[in-house]
């Protein structure tokens, strides 16, 4: 396919691209910055399938790097900025990055060492020098042009190569569900850094219409986008959902082109879809993961009310199934689809593991279909917890914490909470001669760990309930009697 930046500057050159808070960009003036950024980059010696990693908020600065990079043929390792130092410092190695670029403000120098050097983008943007170079000619579908890390059971994040093949289909398969005009608008608050975000700036050069980016999550703000603005489509996880409805007075009503939100990243509560629903703003309910690029499942405004509490059909290009299933039809979700990544960075295996051998990609989550193919997700078939959107592996947290001299055992839980929809707490048993409060412990997780993945009680108890082959009975444990440390 045609590099899609520069085909939207042949088709759509003076409509509008990028939205900021004060000033507008169409596509043609966001190919001459992103070009511009790019000749600079290019005096870094940064070639076609160069692997590049960024630590970025959704800034302005954070979008140019992001597409200049793509135009440079660059793999792009997106990284998570509520990471820890260590957990960021494994990424890096594990991509095998020549360098990291970074908004202003943001210091990873302690973890950064001359194979992987640290460049500010104010700093490239600014650099008089700049090198004539060519952007990639064609945006290939096998080619790989984004690496998301996720956790897993496996006990190592591993990096999630995305296509172009598979943002394409992934947002083909979304305009097929919503339609789209040249009305269209999509707010960016989810982070550029998860599928969320950068499958939004990927729509925009599919699909020639504007961004509104958000630098940061603030619900006032946000509604008042929402309600002064033209924005149409905003994609949002639970938790922000959330705080946009809390926010929002009897009176307020989106403006007039508001069509929807794309709701996806983890479980809704029924109430939560009961009160969007008394407030006129459409909902649309969608199921995705980092490694299928995106949604693959969603509800359409049609279905909503019809269906409450399914996440929808399958997405066009999509085929969706369910094995394994027990007497009520509940089993394992699988899926095959185009938009299925390509593998795991330095773990081909571990990827082939969780493909079949007709190309359904197993997800790890439960959920049956009903009799029209509505897709009802259960829950996982592992411990994964998801806090705010963000995952949170159980087995990550208890092997950091089982390090400290005087834990014999703990356990992560995942405990429901009204505002991130989960939260994780740890049941630990405590050698009896060991001093550890859980301040302690909670300032040992906040040092090596994202802080959303920090219990946020410490429970001890004297034993974990388990069954005779020794398998610990996590669900047991919300019963046990404990002592708050
Ligand atoms: C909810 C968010 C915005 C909260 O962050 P906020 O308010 O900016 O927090 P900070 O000011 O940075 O920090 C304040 C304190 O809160 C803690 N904290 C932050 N986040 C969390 C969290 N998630 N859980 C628990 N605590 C959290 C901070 O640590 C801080 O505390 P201290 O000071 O103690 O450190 C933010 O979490 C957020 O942006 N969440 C969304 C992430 C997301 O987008 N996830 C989706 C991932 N999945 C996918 O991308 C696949 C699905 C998909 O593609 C999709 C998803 C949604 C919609 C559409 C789609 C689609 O298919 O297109
Ligand atoms: P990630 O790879 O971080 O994007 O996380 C994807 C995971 O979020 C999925 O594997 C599901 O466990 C969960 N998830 C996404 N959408 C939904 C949904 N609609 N309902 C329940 N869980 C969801
Ligand atoms: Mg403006
Ligand atoms: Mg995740």
């Amino acid at each position: 396919m045609e590099n899609w930046l520069k085909k939207q500057t042949q088709l759509n050159p003076n409509k509008t691209a990028l939205i900021l808070e004060h000033s507008d960009f169409t596509f043609s003036e966001l190919d001459e910055s992103v070009q511009l950024y790019a000749s600079k980059l290019a005096t870094y010696g940064v070639k076609s399938h160069d692997r590049i990693a960024i630590f970025i908020t959704n800034s302005f600065n954070g979008y140019i790097a992001i597409l200049a990079l793509q135009q440079l043929g660059a793999e792009i390792v997106f990284l998570n900025t509520r990471l820890s130092k260590d957990e960021l410092g494994f990424q890096l190695r594990d991509s095998n990055a020549k360098f990291c670029l970074l908004d202003d403000g943001a210091d990873l120098s302690e973890i950064t060492q001359t194979s992987f050097p640290q460049v500010k983008i104010s700093e490239t943007l600014s650099l008089h020098s700049a090198k004539s170079y060519q952007p990639v000619e064609e945006f290939n579908n096998d080619d790989i042009t984004s690496i998301m890390y996720t956790s897993g059971t496996s006990g190592r994040p591993k990096g999630v190569l995305q296509t172009f093949g598979n943002h394409f289909y992934s947002a083909i398969g979304t305009s097929l569900n919503l339609g789209i005009s040249y009305r269209d608008s999509w707010i960016i608050a989810v982070p550029l850094f998860h599928i969320s975000g950068f499958s939004i700036a990927m729509r925009s050069l599919i699909y020639g219409i504007g961004v509104y980016l958000i630098p940061k999550f603030d619900e006032a703000y946000i509604n008042k986008i929402l309600i002064n603005e033209r924005a149409s489509i905003i994609s949002l996880v639970p938790t922000m959902l959330k705080r946009l409805l809390n926010n929002l007075t009897p009176k307020q009503k989106y403006n007039s082109n508001f069509r929807c939100v794309l709701l996806g990243g983890g479980p809704i509560d029924n109430w939560t879809l009961l009160r969007c629903n008394m407030l006129a703003i459409p909902v649309i309910q969608s199921y995705g993961m980092t490694e299928t690029a995106s949604n693959v499942v969603a509800l359409t405004n049609r279905d909503a009310e019809r269906k409450v509490g399914s996440s929808g059909q399958a997405l066009f290009p999509v085929q969706l199934r369910i094995t394994q299933q027990n007497n009520d039809g509940i089993g394992e979700i699988e899926v095959k689809a185009p938009n299925v990544a390509k593998s795991y960075l330095n773990m081909p295996e571990l990827f082939k593991q969780r493909m079949t051998s007709d190309q359904y990609f197993k997800t790890g989550d439960i959920g049956y279909l009903d009799d029209e193919g509505f897709l009802f997700v259960k829950g996982r078939k592992d411990d994964m917890i998801i806090s705010g959107g963000e995952n949170i592996y159980p087995e990550e947290v208890e092997n950091l914490y089982s390090k400290i001299k005087g834990i014999l055992g703990i356990t992560i839980l995942g405990k429901r909470d009204e505002t991130w929809g989960q939260i994780p707490i740890a049941y630990v048993i405590l050698d009896e001669n060991a001093y550890l409060t859980g301040v302690d412990l909670l300032e040992y997780g906040r040092d090596h760990m994202a802080h959303y993945k920090v219990p946020k009680e410490f429970r001890q108890v004297d034993h974990f309930p388990q069954t005779s082959s020794g398998k610990i009975l996590r669900r047991k444990m919300h019963g046990m009697v404990y002592k708050l440390l």
